[in-house]
């Protein structure tokens, strides 16, 4: 296997870093061996309110299953985020908020400002009848009000279930009506790339298939729309007059934080739960050493609080650890090429945080865009969402960071709550496109797809957990069979990530990408199911398989396979429309990229589509298309093969 250039951790970084290569390996070492001991230590990261004597009570068995962490102890994530920086950081930034438009102001809130906003808020919750335990939908742009929203949440125990805002209705109505929310979180509209979102109007076509009690709209653009009487109420009206103080609730370590929809294999997506305390020291923890993070410096994570990321490294890590956090409602290609440098530039950014997808389109623009900046406040940056290939890390190491700056290839999931396997940038040697080492207290191995048994050494598999940590999800919101289905079943006693992985001679894991039928676009998992299940939703459709296709900027793409019904003629206004008709069930992320319109499917003579050659016609690679004895009818593939489109 060809590997590019090895980075050695630079003579700074081994000096200066928080945790250096013996001390990586010496804190490894005891986290697998004494985990109670090390996560009683790393626990002290949060204020409880009643101390825990257990720490971890965990077990991956089927006949015992269990994972509880800090089981006995109480505390709220909104007051270890806000209450306990003040008095000392009433008047230090938490969250600078840079707007779609570079010419508009952005804003700046201290953390004494974002304790009183959140405290507002949740009063206004619970005056409204919002208790703990209830599950709230929150379908907010990238403004510090979505940060307000979720602190306020967690403050009076309160679930928040954020629906990413770029969904559709239809998408929104799902994840409202599988957590039985009756409150929705919104504004009029987003701004995205100088182009309005609908918020509000997504909200209002949703609600006509499921009811809920109230929406509290923020007016962010300040457009005229319709309003629900008695349903509807302005945010601004909503916490006026609120006390600036708010009691926060005492929740237990496994109380829920937060519900977090995500694809998977099979089926509509499922409601992924994180509870409190594991959580709380997991993202605060990874937080700080991942991100080697200082007080004072200027940390900027470039997702969407609409995914797991926004989450985990916008909000509830960095405020954990008192830090500045960047929110940025915008886009990296407007108004230009260069704003994602120009707002490292223009708040003196430490760290950058971003999605390889959002670096492979600015590398196609070329390197002007960035050369025209300084970047020179730049000391670290991060990958995560995707495999990053190589000449995509290189092009950020030397073009963005200057050869100057480590970058932190971050592999983990919703699922995992924060950072599995990740250099840390003063411990390790850096091999452009490999995730590198296991985080403390975290044990991957790879086992062999077909029989479940460990891979050791240099070999590749499917990548597994072997034991508990605490940012583990918990649960399926409303389904526990499927979670021990989904995570324990494959690889019994084991929790199985879904994703292939290599390690190589020197022990760096490499992800390999995903084994199961989830793929991967612009660093956004979507199900395939999801996409067929949309697609045979559409009267002209009879049958539908989706896989994914390799893409240069989305990493993959998304191939369609449709049947049409016996009296369709497979038109291109018709291929036309099912795009539209995909975007509209569930959002512009799901945007086919080719439809092939196909007589019949590659089956077997049980009836099952045979995926692997679809995946092969996609991906062009024609040559070997393994064995198709098996298929009820060969000539199917004869046809695909000849009939399919040309792929820009
Ligand atoms: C955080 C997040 C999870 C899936 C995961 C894997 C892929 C994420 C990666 C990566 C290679 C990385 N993934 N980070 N693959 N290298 N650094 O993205 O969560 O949306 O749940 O996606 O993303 O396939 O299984 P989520």
């Amino acid at each position: 296997m060809s590997e590019h250039a090895v980075h050695p951790v630079p003579q700074w970084w081994a000096e200066n870093a928080l945790i250096g290569a013996d001390e990586y390996a010496v804190k490894y070492r005891a986290s697998i061996a004494d985990p109670d001991d090390f996560w009683r230590g790393e626990a002290q990261r949060v204020t409880w309110m009643k101390r825990f004597n257990s720490v971890k009570n965990t077990s991956f068995d089927a006949e015992d299953f269990r994972i509880r962490w800090f089981e006995d102890g109480t505390l709220n994530l909104a007051a270890n985020c806000l209450d306990r920086h003040l008095p000392a950081k009433a008047n230090d930034t938490a969250i600078l908020w840079e707007p779609d438009d570079p010419a508009r102001p952005g804003r700046t809130l201290t953390y004494g400002e974002l304790h009183e906003q959140v405290c507002q808020f949740a009063n206004a919750l619970r005056a409204d009848g919002v208790k703990k335990g209830d599950r709230v939908t929150i379908y907010l742009p990238m403004v510090p009000e979505a940060a307000v929203a979720m602190l306020a949440c967690a403050r009076i125990g309160a679930v928040h279930s954020i629906v990413f805002a770029g969904f559709s209705p239809d998408a929104l109505a799902g994840r409202i009506s599988d957590c039985e929310s009756d409150i929705v979180l919104t504004a009029d509209e987003g701004l995205r790339g100088g182009k309005a979102v609908p918020l509000k109007a997504n909200v209002d076509a949703a609600l006509e298939k499921v009811g809920v009690r109230r929406v509290v709209m923020l007016r962010h653009t300040g457009k005229d729309v319709p309003i629900v009487e008695g349903r509807d109420v302005d945010w601004a009206d909503y916490a006026a007059g609120q006390p600036a103080e708010c009691e926060p609730e005492e929740m237990n370590a496994e109380d829920p934080l937060f519900i977090l929809y995500t694809s998977g294999s099979t089926g509509k997506p499922k409601g992924v739960l994180h509870t409190t305390g594991g959580y709380a020291v997991w993202v605060s923890m990874t937080h700080e050493y991942t991100f080697d993070y200082r007080a004072g410096e200027v940390y900027w994570c470039a997702a969407d609080i609409g995914w797991v990321t926004g989450h985990s490294y916008v909000v509830y890590g960095p405020l954990m650890n008192g830090a500045i956090t960047l929110m940025f409602e915008g886009v990296p290609n407007y108004p230009d090429f260069s704003r994602f440098w120009q707002v490292v530039d223009k708040y003196d950014v430490a760290t950058f945080y971003a999605a390889p997808t959002a670096l492979r389109a600015l590398m196609r623009e070329g390197d002007e865009w960035v050369k025209k900046t300084s970047r020179k406040s730049l000391r670290l940056l991060g990958s995560v969402g995707e495999p990053i290939n190589p000449e995509a890390w290189d092009w950020y190491y030397n073009v963005v960071g200057d050869a100057r700056c480590p970058i932190v290839d971050t592999w983990w999931q919703t699922e995992t709550g924060g950072h599995m396997i990740t250099p840390l940038p003063g411990a390790h040697a850096l091999k452009p496109g490999s995730a590198s080492f296991p985080m403390f207290g975290v044990q991957p191995a790879l086992v062999d797809p077909a029989d479940g048994h460990i891979l050791d050494g240099a070999n590749e598999g499917a990548l597994v957990i072997l034991d508990s940590w605490p940012g583990q999800m918990r649960t399926v919101y409303g389904d526990h069979n499927r979670f021990i289905q989904t995570y324990f079943s494959q690889y019994p006693g084991k929790y199985f990530t879904g994703d292939g992985c290599r390690r190589d001679a020197d022990g760096y894991y490499w992800i390999t990408g995903r084994i199961d039928d989830v793929i991967n676009v612009s660093g956004h998992r979507m199900g395939t199911a999801e996409v067929e299940s949309a697609l045979v939703d559409h009267d002209a459709v009879a049958e539908a398989a989706v896989v994914g296709m390799p893409h240069d900027i989305k990493g993959q793409g998304i191939y369609a396979y449709v049947t049409t019904m016996e009296d369709v003629e497979p038109t291109e206004a018709l291929r036309k429309e099912l795009v539209q008709w995909v975007r509209k069930e569930i959002g512009p992320i799901a945007t086919p990229d080719v439809i092939q319109f196909a007589p019949a499917l590659p089956k077997t003579r049980s009836g099952k589509i045979m995926r692997r050659i679809l995946r092969k016609i996609a991906e062009n690679d024609t040559g070997n298309l393994g064995d198709t004895s098996t298929l009820a009818d060969p000539s199917v593939v004869e046809d695909l093969l000849a009939n399919r489109p040309h792929v820009a």
